[in-house]
């Protein structure tokens, strides 16, 4: 494979993680970093020997010598750095939330279609090892046609030292982490006609929603939940598993904590292990989320070098940003919110 070279935009929390991903990924390498905060870009350059540092994307991009850009800000800059890489002819990933509102969303699919350059999501979620099990039973066929499903993210886990931000933003737990959520349940279930939603804030230290409850009415007329919480006292912490129980016409599926799978068809119940590998950089317990990052690169690296659409594309995440936006909309307003009518 051709070796691809990348920039990165945006040396915080979590880049660090896609940087230890591209060092494993086949076929792509990154050559160049920038972070508005000089401290950051000394950490994460000499810490993955970039030597090419910025700490300003014009200047970046005006000096060139790579085929694509992962952009790993926070959203306010994402309509500005797509549109930058866009103008430059670059191929873009964006990390989620995609953008602050559904018309810069697609203000951003629009630009990089036009410019006929490849634009992915980082929507990784849906590259999670358990998730991607749920979904080759469901395609076997094994449960017949689903019908109901659930999917589930309750936790008490401290995510605002990470990621202090979290707390002080009007939206928080739909925007950030339900985002993954809906996108699985669009990845299993299909996509969405209507939702109605409840939002509550139960931590006092914080601004926006820590819980929400969905109801999704899907196009092929399954019905399912997407339930998310962080204000979930467990005697477990399940941080950060997503747990799903799909009922079928010919059976069931259970993804319980512990990352165990249930399945129950005509010939009678499989049970079995379905944990993330831990990858030689990862710790527990973000290992689940780190190994998705590993995947969902390694996916862009291989469509990039070969042409074709990625299962994240912007035009696909359009779907699950437009039920991020419903479920606030239904939230305020108490009606059910048509999504087809939004995209
Ligand atoms: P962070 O604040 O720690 O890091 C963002 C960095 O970007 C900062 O160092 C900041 O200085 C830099 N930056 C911002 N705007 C810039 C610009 N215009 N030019 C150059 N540098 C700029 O944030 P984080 O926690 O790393 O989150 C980044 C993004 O990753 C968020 O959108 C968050 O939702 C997302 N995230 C995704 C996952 C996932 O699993 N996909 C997990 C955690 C966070
Ligand atoms: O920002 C969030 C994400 O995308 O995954 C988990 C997280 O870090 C905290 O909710």
């Amino acid at each position: 494979m051709t070796e691809l070279n990348g920039a990165l935009i945006g040396c915080g929390f979590f880049a660090v993680n896609q940087m230890h991903a591209w060092q494993d990924v086949a076929g792509a390498s990154i050559v160049a970093i920038c972070d508005r905060d000089p401290e950051r870009l000394r950490i994460v350059g000499d810490q993955f020997g970039i030597g090419r540092r910025y700490s300003d994307a014009a200047e970046m991009f005006a000096d060139g010598g790579f085929d694509f850009v992962d952009i790993a800000t926070t959203v306010q800059s994402h309509r500005a750095l797509v549109e930058m890489a866009a103008a430059h002819k670059v191929p873009a990933i964006c990390q989620k939330p995609f953008a602050k509102t559904l018309d810069d969303a697609k203000a951003m699919v629009k630009v990089c279609a036009e410019a006929g350059l490849p634009l992915m999501v980082h929507e990784n979620f849906r590259w999670q090892t358990p998730i991607q099990a749920v979904k080759k039973v469901l395609e076997a066929g094994t449960i017949g046609q689903p019908f109901w499903g659930r999917f589930s993210f309750r936790s008490g886990y401290d995510v605002f030292s990470g990621q202090p931000y979290l707390a002080e933003g009007e939206r928080f737990i739909i925007e950030d982490l339900g985002i993954h959520t809906l996108d699985i349940a669009r990845y299993i279930l299909g996509d969405v006609a209507a939702l109605s939603a409840r939002t509550k804030r139960v931590n006092p230290r914080i601004k926006g929603e820590d819980v929400a409850t969905i109801l999704l009415d899907h196009e092929n007329g399954a019905t399912s939940i997407v339930d998310v919480s962080y204000a979930s006292k467990l005697s477990t912490e399940p941080f950060p598993e997503t747990l799903i129980e799909l009922d079928g016409t010919e059976g069931s599926i259970r993804l319980s904590q512990g990352y165990k799978l249930e399945v129950t068809g005509k010939s009678g119940t499989e049970v079995s292990d379905v944990s993330p590998t831990l990858l030689s950089w990862a710790s527990r317990p973000w290992h689940n989320i780190q190994e998705s990052v590993y995947a969902i690169q390694q996916h862009w690296a291989e469509r990039l070098a070969a042409g074709g659409e990625t299962s994240t594309a912007g035009a696909d995440n359009l779907k699950t940003f437009a039920l991020v936006e419903a479920a606030y909309d239904s939230a305020a307003s108490g009606q059910t919110v048509d999504v087809k009518a939004m995209l």
